[in-house]
């Protein structure tokens, strides 16, 4: 069979950071407003009067101090809260398409490809910016690239999801070489008037480049040993934006347009399969535990991190066996566990095995295990 490796990633971070305290401010301003605009039904019973965020609880309950944003002027602003992202023109570069290519040339350098050796683009994240033409066609174009395109996603495992599609391409030869990139703009559907995620997501694009091992030659590259995905049904994250929205106008306005959760839920029935999904990837492989060196785990939540390690390990992981960019950068969805392994690859030695995995809507998990060559 074709060996096929991982030879480039790429990151693109926006330039804006907004921390948990300016994030809370904004918040806590629009609760106090909220709550004296009403203060005549508040005080009839007939509706609740909001609560106040913490920066104290967030940063316990999720370990993020800190996120990145395309704008944080309108986030901020507690009479909007949503970030200002103007509408472009049809001849312009659409917003994704100019982070696919920042992240993606980062990568491309990385693998030492040009356009040239690259037959395929795959955009993979958990929101697209409009429904047709797709966005990865978009990023084919503007970098020159022959072959084919297409956009998929599987929320927050669209990356580990698109990198076994990008092997499957070049293990079928379909494609002798994939760029598979990860454009989250996870500010535009986060609902920023919800206390219980206002803090959860960041923006970031990332980009992997997919190749077979006999037309690769970075100095670092990372074999590609197995992909495990599995999706089961849940409702427990759900967002329900989308075509059909205007053919019953009374739903428009309803939170559930944007992200939702049930976080507790997740987290509780998350955690196990995630661990068991590992643990049987790596048997099937006819690998161990202890062999790895490396978890690139997806970047949601310091404490589901922590547990997942800990019984794929058996013992407690280090930071350096499961590192953590969720402090910086939140839950940038998809891109998260690629950022991980991107920043926390280089110091590994020949024959080191790792794991990139994913977790998210869906249900969806996915685990990569690679080993660098
Ligand atoms: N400030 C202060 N207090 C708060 C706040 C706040 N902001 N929010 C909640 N509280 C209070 C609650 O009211 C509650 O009070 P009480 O105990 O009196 O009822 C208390 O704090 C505890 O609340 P929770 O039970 O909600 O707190 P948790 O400890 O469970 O932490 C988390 C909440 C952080 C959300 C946690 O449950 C979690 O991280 N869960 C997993 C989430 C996860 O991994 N989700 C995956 C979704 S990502 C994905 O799939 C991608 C989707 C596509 C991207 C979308 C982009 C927008």
């Amino acid at each position: 069979m074709k060996q096929v490796v991982i030879s480039g990633t790429g990151l693109y971070t926006p330039e804006n950071a907004i921390s948990n305290d300016e994030l809370v401010a904004s918040f806590n301003t629009f609760v106090e407003e909220y709550n004296s605009e009403h203060a005549a039904e508040i005080q009839a019973g007939n509706i609740d009067a909001l609560s106040p965020s913490s920066s104290a609880f967030i940063e316990k309950a999720s370990g993020i101090k800190s996120r990145y944003v395309i704008d944080k002027e309108g986030i901020l602003d507690p009479k909007r809260m949503k970030p200002f992202i103007a509408e472009r023109s049809n001849e312009e570069n659409s917003l994704q398409c100019d982070m696919a290519i920042t992240a993606a040339k980062q990568a491309m350098e990385e693998a030492g490809k040009t356009a040239a050796d690259i037959d395929a683009v795959i955009v993979a994240c958990s929101n697209m910016q409009r429904a047709y033409p797709a966005v990865a066609v978009e990023v084919q174009t503007a970098l020159g690239i022959q072959g084919f395109a297409y956009d998929m996603n599987v929320a927050c495992s669209s990356a580990t999801f698109g990198i076994q599609a990008a092997a499957n391409a070049v293990e079928n030869g379909a494609a002798r070489c994939v760029l598979m990139v990860n454009p989250e703009i996870c500010s535009g559907h986060l609902n920023f008037r919800d206390r219980d995620s206002h803090f959860i997501f960041g923006d970031a694009c990332t980009a992997v480049i997919v190749e077979s091992k006999d037309t690769a030659n970075s100095s670092e590259q990372y074999e590609i040993l197995g992909c495990k995905l599995q999706t089961v049904f849940s409702n427990n994250i759900r967002n329900n934006a989308g075509f059909l929205n205007r053919c019953d106008e009374s739903g428009l306005n309803k939170p559930d347009k944007l992200f939702i959760q049930n976080g507790r839920k997740v987290f509780k029935e998350v955690c196990p399969m995630v661990a068991t999904q590992i643990g049987d990837h790596l048997s099937e492989l006819e690998l161990q535990a202890d062999q790895l060196k490396r978890m690139w785990l997806h970047q949601a939540n310091l404490s589901m991190n922590q547990l997942i390690a800990k019984r794929v390990l058996g013992r407690a992981a280090t930071e350096e066996e499961a590192p953590v960019i969720l402090d910086r950068y939140a839950n940038t969805s998809s891109a998260g566990s690629v950022i991980a392994y991107h920043m926390y690859k280089q110091d590994l030695k020949s024959g080191d095995l790792g794991v990139i995995c994913s977790f998210g809507a869906g249900y969806s998990i996915g685990s990569v295990i690679i080993r660098k060559l």
